[in-house]
């Protein structure tokens, strides 16, 4: 049974979507999505998302539900980006030594997703890319989590999101191959980052979502992984959460370690108005919020998002209560 929580638009001036979310010295800084009307007609690619920069948000205040919001103008502009073909969707931030290092994914001059690394000196931006995307890397959306001095990056997403185009990290000569409906789903990938947070320091690993008899969940499950992959830390456990993509649902798996296996526990956030659902999950002030988007205010144009938070709850088991994604 989902519960009704109250919902706040975080930033009714413009279309943005796919926050990640991370609290810096006291402040909440959010890295969404920058949707426009580029006018591509909508197909199963997702070359409807055709974004082309980047914006910082910051919460200027206490409270996500009502605290002003700062954006830090264009921080990340893709004509900056050497390697530049098109889509900069879904990308997160991690900070070591005084440096914030942004991870983006966009397609390449072949039109194959790759990620890319930009570099600055202060949260907010702004961030220059390095010249080169990140060896080995493919596919998109991006979640970095630190723990314990080393930064696991999170990633992978099917259909648009090219996953299906590899195995074993290599691209196969078959192009894209789907899993029959009782073989385990294609996984998300996590690599740790090299000390320079560059480069990945290891092939990455499949991130396994089990049932609770530790079986993959399957390809015809509809709570298998889509995309949009988001890790946090509750009580000792790592929470793997992601988006079910064309069942629309966020949600979650926890596991003992970075790597997993997860073990598959419901669902976050019910269908929201929009095909994409994407969020991210974290602690400020005390309280645990969920940030993540719909399309309500577009008229229901999934290519034009906004974003939204509202508060999250455990159950004292460390479940997690399921949101309902419609508001009245
Ligand atoms: O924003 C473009 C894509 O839509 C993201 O990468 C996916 O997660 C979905 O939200």
């Amino acid at each position: 049974m989902a519960i009704k929580e109250k919902k706040r638009y975080l930033f009714p001036e413009d279309y943005m979507a796919d926050p990640s979310v991370h609290v810096w010295d006291g402040k909440l800084f959010i890295y969404p999505s920058h949707d426009w009307e580029s006018g591509i007609p909508e197909d199963d690619f997702g070359s409807h998302f055709d974004m082309k920069d980047y914006h910082v948000l910051s919460l200027e205040g206490p409270d996500p539900m009502t605290s002003p919001i700062k954006d830090w103008g264009n921080v990340l502009d893709k004509k900056d980006i050497l390697w530049h073909g098109r889509q900069l969707w879904d990308c997160d931030v991690a900070r070591k030594g005084g440096k914030y290092y942004m991870y983006f994914p966009m397609k390449d001059q072949t039109d194959i997703f790759r990620f890319g690394v930009a570099i600055a000196d202060n949260p907010g931006g702004p961030f220059i890319p390095q010249p080169k995307p990140m060896n080995g890397s493919y596919s998109i959306d991006v979640c970095v989590l630190e723990d314990n001095g080393e930064y696991y990056f999170y990633f992978g997403g099917i259909w648009g999101g090219q996953l299906q185009r590899y195995r074993d990290n290599k691209a196969l000569d078959t192009g894209s191959t789907f899993p029959a409906d009782d073989e385990p789903a294609i996984p998300a990938r996590v690599a740790r980052l090299s000390s320079d947070m560059l480069e990945f320091a290891e092939a990455p690993r499949p991130v396994v979502v089990v049932d609770k008899d530790g079986k993959p969940l399957t390809s015809a499950d509809p709570h298998r992984f889509f995309e949009a992959s988001w890790v946090h830390k509750y009580n000792g456990k790592y929470y793997f959460s992601y988006s079910t993509g064309d069942k629309h649902h966020i949600c979650y798996a926890i596991g003992d370690n970075p790597y997993g296996p997860f073990t598959y526990a419901g669902e976050i956030l019910t269908p929201v108005v929009g095909w994409t659902t994407h969020h991210s999950i974290v602690e400020y002030n005390g309280k645990w919020w969920l940030f993540h988007h719909d399309s309500v205010p577009s008229g229901g144009r999934t290519w034009l998002r906004s974003l939204k938070v509202c508060e999250l709850h455990y159950n004292p088991d460390g479940t997690i209560q399921t949101i309902e994604g419609l508001d009245d």
